[in-house]
């Protein structure tokens, strides 16, 4: 369908319309990075650079023996879905290999038991200011030789447009299953972008996500406001160990080049969502997207305390 047959009946009161009108914006952000107030798993430093970065890196989040268990249970994924036809599993662009599952924290007992981790589950609670779901999880495993990048986008735009995500009140941590080199295509985060929502063209094609989930061309920054982020903040490239974990803002501009080496890069990424930021109708004016990309079950991880 053409742009000009569908109406794109975008809320009037959107503050954060995008994908309907012919030029790029750089909007303001309306919403607080940081909601909570009180304690928590965080020091007060990490909350600062979180609220001014939007990210957060944690070289050794997760210990050796924790990440083993997880490295062998996404091994036994990645196996298993070579032949799978469901829709969790999302193939390269121009291969068959096995690229993404999404919904492990949904269909997976040990992926489950690591979305409700107490030290994750804490850490939402107090940047997102009270209880969190689960929207969105996924293993990208960008294995070696021949893996596709991750073009630049803000999570959120996509969410926000396809998904009636209402505001930036959710993040993503993304747990390192394998060493994260600057040469396999480290998830790369522009620091401070969370501060600007930029708005982005072309209408987004129906049944979009069986294609962006694959290559990414709609919901992408234009090449003049990525250079001025950039100019702006520069690029951080998330290197670490195994076991290491980024945490970037819903909002954040971030991407990651393909994979040429033969070293695999795969992650798992999970995003807290507040309950008080629950989906709605997509802002874009379309049929929401399948639960198992953005989740509409909205009940709260058990919630372990504050303690630090
Ligand atoms: O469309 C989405 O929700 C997915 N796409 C990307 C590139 N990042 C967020 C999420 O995995
Ligand atoms: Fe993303």
């Amino acid at each position: 369908m053409t742009a000009n047959a569908r109406k794109i009946n975008i809320p009037s009161d959107d503050p954060y319309p995008s994908r309907c009108r012919p030029q790029a914006d750089i909007l303001k952000r309306l919403d607080p990075v940081v909601y909570g107030t009180g304690r928590g798993f965080l020091s007060d430093d990490r909350l600062t650079a979180f609220d001014r970065d939007g990210y957060l890196f944690f070289e050794r989040f997760f210990e050796d023996r924790e990440i083993a268990a997880f490295q062998d249970e996404s091994a036994r994924l990645f196996a298993k879905a070579a032949n799978d036809t469901s829709e969790t599993v999302i193939r390269e662009p121009d291969s068959k290999e096995v690229r993404s599952i999404f919904a492990v924290h949904r269909d997976n007992a040990l992926f489950a038991r690591l979305a409700a981790d107490p030290r994750l589950v804490a850490m939402a609670e107090q940047v997102l200011g009270g209880p969190v779901y689960i929207h969105q999880s996924r293993i990208n495993f960008k294995k070696g030789y021949r893996a596709k990048e991750f073009y630049w986008h803000s999570d959120f735009e996509t969410w926000h447009v396809e998904d009636g995500m209402p505001r930036m009140r959710a993040f993503s941590v993304s747990i390192a299953l394998s060493e994260n080199t600057p040469n396999n295509g480290p998830l790369m985060v522009i620091p401070g972008s969370h501060k600007h929502y930029v708005t982005c063209v072309g209408e987004t094609p129906d049944n979009h996500y069986k294609q962006s989930l694959r290559r990414q061309d709609y919901g992408v920054p234009d090449d003049e406001s990525l250079a001025r982020l950039v100019e702006q903040g520069g690029i951080f490239a998330a290197a670490g160990p195994a076991g290491s974990v980024t945490m970037f803002d819903c909002n954040a501009m971030h991407g990651s080049n393909g994979n040429i080496t033969p070293l695999p890069r795969s992650n798992v990424f999970l995003v807290y969502n507040s309950v008080a930021n629950a989906l709605v109708e997509p802002f874009g004016g379309q049929k929401p997207r399948p639960d198992f990309i953005a989740s509409r079950d909205f009940a709260p991880l058990p919630s372990p305390g504050h303690g630090r």
